[in-house]
C-alpha cells in the first residue's frame, strides 16, 4: 500500500516534469512527406544548383556527399539532375518525435537542453557564482526581435593586454548542441580554475569571450514552432529569416550562397544587414587582441580552417592545417569520434561566413598587428540524428572538446598569428 502510493506520487512528479518540458516546447511546424536523403557524386555545378534551391534544405556535406531534406516531391527534382541519392531517414517527423520523447526534466543541467530564458538566467547565476574571473556583459546589441545578446568574458589576468579568445556559439537556430556544448566549455574553465594546473595556468594569462547566442530569436524559434529553422528571424517576402552565416563582411553574396529569400542560404540584402551579424562583428572589432576566434555549428565532425571563399592556401595554411590536425587526433581520444580537418572550401564554397570574417583583413585591422586563427567546427554527429542530437550526447560532445580547446588556445597563445 505504502509502495503504491510513493509510486503514485513518483508517477505525478514524474508527469509534472515532462508537463513543463513540453509547454515551454511547442512545435507548430510539422515535416509530414518530408525525407533526408544522401546524395552522393555531386558535381559542384549541382551543388551550386541544389544549396540555392528553395525547399531544398542541405543538412550536411561530406566530400562530394550531401545529406539533404527534401519533400518526397522534390525527391524526382533531384533525380532529373541526374543525382544518386539513398535514404538516410525516410520520416522527417518522426525523426522529430524520436527527439522529442527525449526532451525530459533531468537532474543534471548537460543531460538536457534549455530553452533560451533559462539559458540566460543559467549563465547570469554562474557569473555571480565565479564572479572572481567573469565578467558577464547582459548585452552587445538586440536581436532582430529584441532579444539580448550576452557576452560572457572569463579570466584570471588583470594584465591591460590580456590576448583573448572569441567563441561564438548558436548562429544557426536548430543546431542545439552548439551552445550547448558552449556552455559546457564555460563550465569546464569554471570549475577548473583553481583546481587543474592547466586550465589555471591558461586562465592566468588568457580571456575567453563567448557569445552564447548569435541568433537568439531562430533559437526561441525552434523551440515554440519549427525545430529545424536554420536562419534569423527577419520577415521577409515570400520566406522569412537570412543565413547569418552568409551575412558578414567578407566576399559576401558571392559563390555558395542565395540571393533568393526562401533559401537556406539567403545572404540578406547587403553585408551585415542583420542586427546579429552587426552586434557580434562590432563586438569583436573592439577586442584587442583576438587570436582565436571558433564559430561553433553541428553536425558532420569536422574542423574547418580558412578559406570557405577561395580554395587558394591561406597564408597561415601549414600553422592552421596543424593545429587542425592536432585538435582532430585529440577528439578522437577521448570517446573514439573522428573529426575530418580540412579547409573549409574542401566542403564546398561559403562567402560571408564567420569564420572567414574572423580571419579576415577587416576584422584584424585594430587587432595589435595580431590575426585571429578563425575557424569552423561542426560537432556531433555524422547524420544518424543530425541537428536531432539526443540530449544524451551534450556531455560526451563536451568531452571530447575539451582537450582540443585547450590546445588551440595554448598553441596561439605560445605563438600567435601575425598580419603579414
Ligand atoms: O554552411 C555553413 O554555414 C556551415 N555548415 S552548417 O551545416 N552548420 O550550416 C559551414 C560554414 C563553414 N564552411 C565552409 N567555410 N565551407
Ligand atoms: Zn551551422
Amino acid at each position: 500500500m505504502q509502495k503504491a502510493t510513493s509510486l503514485l506520487l513518483l508517477g505525478s512528479l514524474f508527469g509534472a516534469l515532462i508537463y513543463s518540458v513540453s509547454a515551454s516546447y511547442n512545435r507548430k511546424q510539422t515535416y509530414d512527406n518530408q525525407v533526408v536523403i544522401r546524395c552522393s557524386s555531386i558535381s559542384r555545378v549541382q551543388y551550386q544548383t541544389i544549396s540555392t534551391q528553395p525547399g531544398v534544405d542541405i543538412w550536411a556535406i561530406k566530400k562530394d556527399q550531401i545529406d539533404v531534406r527534401v519533400s518526397r516531391e522534390n525527391m524526382m527534382w533531384l533525380r532529373q539532375l541526374g543525382v544518386h541519392c539513398t535514404m538516410l531517414h525516410d520520416s522527417v517527423e518522426q525523426l522529430v518525435q524520436k527527439f522529442e520523447q527525449k526532451l525530459t526534466v533531468k537532474q543534471e543541467w548537460f543531460e538536457e537542453y534549455h530553452k533560451y530564458d533559462d539559458i540566460i538566467k543559467w549563465y547570469e547565476e554562474l557569473a555571480d557564482q565565479y564572479s572572481n574571473i567573469v565578467t558577464y556583459y547582459p548585452t552587445i546589441g538586440k536581436s532582430y526581435e529584441g532579444r539580448d545578446m550576452p557576452a560572457v568574458h572569463i579570466t584570471g589576468s588583470t594584465a591591460p593586454n590580456t590576448f583573448k579568445m572569441y567563441f561564438q556559439c548558436q548562429i544557426h537556430a536548430r543546431e542545439w548542441i552548439s551552445g550547448a556544448v558552449c556552455g559546457y566549455i564555460v563550465n569546464y574553465l569554471l570549475e577548473n580554475y583553481g583546481n587543474n594546473e592547466d586550465v589555471t595556468k591558461l586562465l592566468d594569462s588568457l580571456e575567453f569571450i563567448f557569445i552564447p547566442f548569435v541568433n537568439p530569436d531562430g533559437y526561441a524559434y525552434t523551440w515554440s514552432n519549427d525545430r529545424l529553422w536554420r536562419k534569423n528571424r527577419r520577415p521577409g517576402t515570400p520566406c522569412d529569416g537570412v543565413d547569418l552565416n552568409r551575412n558578414y563582411d567578407d566576399h559576401w553574396s558571392e559563390n555558395g550562397s542565395s540571393n533568393n529569400p526562401c533559401s537556406e542560404t539567403y545572404h540578406g540584402t547587403g553585408p551585415e544587414s542583420e542586427p546579429e551579424t552587426q552586434n557580434t562583428a562590432n563586438y569583436f572589432k573592439n577586442q584587442n587582441a583576438i587570436i582565436g576566434a571558433i564559430d561553433w555549428h553541428s553536425y558532420g565532425q569536422l574542423i574547418l580552417r580558412p578559406y570557405g571563399w577561395t580554395s587558394e592556401d591561406s597564408p597561415d595554411e601549414p600553422r592552421l592545417k596543424a593545429i587542425g590536425d592536432e585538435m582532430r587526433d585529440l577528439i578522437i581520444d577521448v570517446h573514439d569520434e573522428y573529426y575530418t580537418s580540412q579547409k573549409g572550401i574542401g566542403l564546398y564554397p561559403t562567402t560571408g561566413t564567420a569564420s572567414d570574417w574572423f580571419y579576415s583583413d577587416n576584422a584584424n585591422l585594430n587587432n595589435g598587428d595580431y590575426r585571429a586563427a578563425g575557424i569552423t567546427i561542426e560537432l556531433r554527429d555524422n547524420g544518424q540524428s543530425g541537428f536531432l542530437l539526443p540530449p544524451d550526447q551534450i556531455i560526451p560532445n563536451g568531452e571530447e572538446i575539451i582537450p582540443a580547446v585547450m590546445y588551440y588556445a595554448n598553441n596561439l597563445l605560445e605563438n600567435p598569428l601575425k598580419m603579414v
